[in-house]
């Protein structure tokens, strides 16, 4: 196995990346492999798919279902061997199909197709075994004995900035917000990244069109979600248990939150949010239901105590799974779309009564605790309607600095930076915040200026559209650039979703952005140099001088 796409990969002096039997994450080698092959596979799918499409041939379904089979790869998003290989064998079928077409009409238009590269023309072998032994030639960083790590780096940026877009693809399609156009510049990138480019500048340009598209990607998916559910409102959300029999709901998946409360209401139940879910609380068609009572835990990497602890059923909507037989409670977990856990039960379909059976038959909570509101829904919409009260404090003096402290949480400890810097920042700064990092702060006081909140929770980690909107219109109104506004982001990354919201923000002309907690492990330091001088990125170092560089700027 070869394995380098988040931010706890294996590194030592000599080694990088997860390349032994199991990755940090749990992943084992087999799945690791199985999943190579399949992107593998989707390649081949996407080059069909392009050239298909030069004879009119648009075949919306598999456009549909390609991002999401690539979102399976995504990390903490499926180990279970036997569904990735259910992918494959899909894969494999779409390809045929879509390959027969463009034959087809190929041959009518007497077209020859020249260059038809080894990515477009692989057959995947039948057997398991027999697919994981070719895996190793399709290692996502295969070549690397010959080809410079510059290159494997850059193809990498793109490879995970493209699973991070294809994830957002998803849960757009969910919405039923879909765009042959958008999955038309996805089969592109795919089917390119399928031939093994070399030239680093078109690589870097890659990565900058992944951004771009991934911008209109977060708009479908905003669309989507206001569309289906209202503009988010500042709502207060209650962190504490509630009494009750109780169904935890996590990951990003808004319309599985819906279909759950839809189907538990009057039945004595009371729904809880984990992670990415919390700001469903700010939904009007979500938190009409009075028994989705408040939120429970914190971010991903403790849900394994977290879950353990609570006394009912989980569903894992999206990322990020880890392992459950840890805290023994995979028996009263339930994964959905693209999640998998070998011998976990999965629900296909919009019926949730397995799920309601489990969280019956569980104790759930003896007593109410104390309440502890905290309060989120500052999603577009909202930040749009406070702009101009903030405008005047800025004009006023009283607001002097922005931040959008956000992105993923994880395990490392130099993760408390961002915790530290928000306790530091000063009395003037308005701190807008967004994905499942906000946890290590999002329970302290922040107090309010003039009767704006000092800390706005934007949303999950695609709202960064929202907070983007915000930008825009703050820019707008003072008549300046993005760059040139008050505004500082400082941002954390785990996974692949962080990594094409980096793309969208580059790619933007952002600039001057603070990443951390570590720099990507595929990246070579010849690429961060680059990378640090064509955006101005910079590396998190220490609070007290961070924001002394940030507001002496
Ligand atoms: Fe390693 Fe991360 Fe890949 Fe898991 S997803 S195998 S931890 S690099
Ligand atoms: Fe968190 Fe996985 Fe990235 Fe959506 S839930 S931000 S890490």
């Amino acid at each position: 196995m070869f394995c380098i796409q988040c931010e706890q990969t294996i590194q030592t002096p000599t080694v990088k990346g997860c390349s032994f039997a199991q990755g940090m994450c749990g992943k084992t080698s087999e799945v690791s492999d199985l999943q190579d092959v399949l992107v593998y596979t989707l390649q081949g799918v996407s080059y069909w798919a392009e050239q298909a499409k030069k004879f009119a041939i648009i075949d919306s379904e598999v456009n549909q279902w390609a991002p999401r089979a690539f979102f399976s790869t995504l990390t903490n998003v499926n180990f279970d061997p036997a569904r990735i290989l259910e992918l494959s064998a899909q894969a494999a079928q779409f390809k045929t199909r879509l390959k027969e077409q463009t034959l087809a009409a190929a041959k009518l238009g007497n077209v020859e197709l020249e260059n038809v590269p080894a990515v477009a023309a692989f057959e995947l072998p039948e057997s398991a075994e027999e697919i994981l032994a070719f895996a190793p030639q399709v290692a996502v960083n295969r070549g690397y004995q010959t080809i410079s790590e510059d290159v494997i780096g850059l193809r990498l940026l793109c490879l995970y900035g493209l699973k991070g877009a294809a994830a957002y693809m998803e849960h757009a399609r969910v919405l039923e917000q879909t765009s042959d156009d958008i999955y038309a510049e996805y089969h592109q990138i795919m089917a390119w990244l399928g031939t093994d480019p070399e030239d680093l500048n078109a690589l870097l340009e890659c990565s900058m069109q992944i951004g771009l598209m991934n911008y209109k990607v977060m708009e479908m998916l905003d669309h989507g979600e206001t569309k289906t559910f209202g503009h988010p409102e500042p709502t207060a959300v209650n962190v504490k248990p509630v009494k009750g029999k109780a169904i935890l709901v996590s990951g990003h998946d808004l319309h599985d939150l819906e279909k759950i409360l839809q189907q538990t209401e009057g039945k004595g139940i009371n729904v809880y949010t984990n992670g990415e879910m919390l700001p469903a609380h700010g939904y009007p068609e979500l938190k009409k239901y009075s028994h989705l009572v408040g939120n429970y835990g914190s971010a991903w990497q403790n849900q394994q105590k977290e879950f353990a602890n609570f006394p009912g059923a989980i569903v894992m909507t999206s990322n990020c799974l880890l392992n459950p037989n840890v805290g023994q409670y995979a028996d009263r977990l339930f994964t959905r779309s693209i999640v998998g856990w070998p011998g976990v039960a999965h629900i296909e379909g919009d019926d949730f009564s397995q799920v309601i059976e489990c969280a019956l038959a569980q104790d759930g909570f003896q007593h109410d605790e104390i309440e502890h509101m905290i309060t989120v829904g500052f999603g577009r919409n909202a930040l749009m309607q406070a702009a101009p009260a903030v405008v005047e404090e800025v004009k006023a003096g009283n607001i002097k600095h922005f931040f959008l402290v956000g992105g993923c949480d994880g395990d490392k400890s130099e993760r408390s930076y961002y915790t530290d810097f928000t306790a530091a920042a000063p009395e003037d700064s308005v701190i807008l915040t967004l994905a499942c990092g906000k946890f290590r702060f999002n329970k302290n006081q922040f107090g309010d200026i003039n009767g704006i909140p000092r800390l706005l929770d934007v949303g999950q980690c695609n709202d960064a559209y929202s907070a983007i909107q915000l930008a825009l219109a703050l820019s707008k109104e003072f008549d300046c650039g993005i760059n040139e506004l008050p505004l500082t982001l400082v941002l954390s990354w785990f996974e692949q979703k962080a990594i094409v919201i980096l793309l969208t923000l580059f790619a933007l002309g952002v600039k001057g952005i603070y990443t951390g907690p570590t720099a990507p492990a595929f990246l070579t330091d010849n690429l961060l140099v680059i990378i640090q001088e064509k955006f101005d990125m910079r590396s998190i170092g220490n609070v007290e001088d961070d924001l002394k560089t940030i507001l002496a700027a």
